[in-house]
């Protein structure tokens, strides 16, 4: 249903609007609301408040009128071909996102990319000012935004607006290479409230003001001429009553068994799930557990490694070599160390239901999360959230920003192979008493911290203007 420029009190703005175009037998086009965390979040205060959510469908070259569905309304944003090439494949995943995982990969700095961000993010600024009530709150979401607080301010100087980031933000170390480091900075300060992650996150965009943008700051806050900006940490969270319901049927407790039997019910499940991207860790933890093999600690029938890698950005040239390397290195461990009908490595290239998700983290022993830098990793947090049973145990790097909060886990550093698979040993053999000591102290954070509590918090920070509670 198309509807008449309506006029919102809540406003979400993201790269992507939160529904996936799904094609029923008769071949008619509609839209389902896309899994994940921050929709399941931010749909029930979208009803609350009448919200809309600005963003782009996710395919190029298409204009669309705003649209309700699954009782929102959706302003869409659109972008050319070319658009996605500068802009999203470009500034946003081949410069934003490796400098702000460390210069794991090599960003590229390029001036066309830049001048489409901005072009972009100025398209976005226009769709949120439009869609905007007098006084709205404004929720703008994570780094291919980063200049839509000053872009909307200056269109709309009676918002309320907030920013937040899914991924780390850097040390000035690292920051300092970017170009355009002081428009980016000066982006974010268009807001009220910047959120990060971690802690970290928000001392570095403070320090960084102060340094580039010659401001005074004090604590949390960086003071421009007429206002202040409260940057502060909000760790998101999980849907953990999904989770819980899911973890508690018995369909998808009997797929879990099934799981395990289709693998020969080898003593230890390890399991890894990930978008296949080079922060995560993936080629790291498969060779650590390859080399438990090699070290003959662990000989096949003892363990086996399941990795699911959902296809992440292929146009991307560091995506594509990273998924070849990973094909390698999987097709070597199997050559070398499996037996007949029996791989140590199962290696699976595609996407799952939440339903099946769950049901393999009932079926693992060892859940691997070894990143060598992120924002949060929900991933980490689903898998306690699932284990009301207390039998699993998690593997966690460091560099995550659930190890935070989780941390009781079986901590690592991805970086040194040896001591990960040491741990990873450790957490293999671990007895049922020790496993259900530190899941428990984990589930207890899950548990009180889910994503509605991330969103409630940020948005009281953000209408009180006052930092939230230590
Ligand atoms: P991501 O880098 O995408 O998120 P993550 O936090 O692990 O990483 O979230 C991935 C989500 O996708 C999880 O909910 C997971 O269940 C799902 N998923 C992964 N592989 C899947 C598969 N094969 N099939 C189905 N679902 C799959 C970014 C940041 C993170 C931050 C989040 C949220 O990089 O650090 O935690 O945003 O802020």
């Amino acid at each position: 249903m198309v509807i008449e420029s309506k006029k919102s009190e809540f406003v979400v703005v993201a790269n992507r609007l939160p529904v996936d175009r799904v094609t029923d037998e008769d071949g008619e086009a509609t839209w389902r609301r896309s899994p994940g965390g921050l929709v399941t979040a931010i749909v029930p205060v979208m009803q609350r408040r009448e919200g809309a959510w600005v963003g782009w469908v996710g395919s190029p070259d298409e204009e669309l009128e705003p649209f309700e569905a699954e009782g929102m309304s959706l302003v869409p944003v659109s972008l050319s071909s070319r658009d996605v090439e500068l802009y999203y494949e470009g500034f946003s995943n081949a410069t934003l996102w490796p400098l702000y995982h460390d210069v794991i990969a090599r960003p590229i700095y390029r001036r066309s990319l830049w001048e489409a961000y901005e072009r972009v993010n100025q398209r976005f600024a226009r769709a949120a000012a439009e869609a905007a009530a007098e006084g709205a709150v404004v929720w703008v979401q994570d780094y291919q935004l980063q200049l839509v607080p000053k872009m909307l301010r200056e269109l709309r100087p009676d918002l309320r607006i907030g920013f937040f980031l899914h991924i780390p933000f850097p040390p000035m170390e690292l920051f300092q290479q970017l170009p355009w480091r002081r428009e980016i900075l000066e982006g974010l300060l268009g807001a009220d409230l910047v959120g990060f992650q971690s802690r970290d996150g928000a001392s570095n965009f403070v320090r960084l003001s102060r340094r580039f943008c010659d401001l005074k700051t004090q604590g949390h806050e960086v003071m421009l001429d007429d206002r202040t900006v409260q940057a502060d940490h909000f760790p998101i969270s999980v849907d953990v009553n999904e989770l819980v319901t899911l973890a508690g049927d018995e369909s998808v407790q009997q797929r879990a068994v099934q799981i395990r039997e289709e693998l020969g019910n080898p003593a230890s499940m390890l399991l890894g799930v990930d978008r296949l991207d080079y922060t995560k860790g993936i080629q790291q933890r498969l060779q650590a557990f390859t080399e438990l093999f090699e070290d003959r600690r662990v000989k096949s029938g003892d363990a086996v490694f399941v990795q699911v890698a959902t296809p992440s950005r292929e146009r991307v040239e560091e995506y594509r070599i990273l998924r070849d390397e990973i094909e390698l290195q999987v097709g070597r461990a199997n050559g070398m160390y499996a037996e007949l009908g029996a791989p140590i490595i199962n290696y699976l290239h595609t996407s799952y239901s939440r339903k099946e998700l769950v049901a393999l983290y009932l079926a693992a022993d060892v859940m691997v999360v070894t990143p060598l830098r992120d924002g949060m990793n929900l991933v980490a947090k689903e898998y306690v959230a699932s284990r009301a049973d207390l039998r699993g145990a998690l593997l966690l790097s460091e560099f995550a920003g659930a190890a935070n909060e989780l941390q009781r886990a079986y901590m690592i550093n991805p970086y040194d192979i040896g001591g990960t698979k040491q741990r990873m040993y450790e957490a293999m053999h671990a007895g049922p008493v020790e496993r259900a000591r530190r899941m428990r102290s984990m589930r207890r954070r899950v548990l009180e911290h889910d994503v509605d509590l991330w969103a409630k918090e940020f948005l009281d920070a953000l209408e009180s203007g006052r930092s939230k509670p230590e």
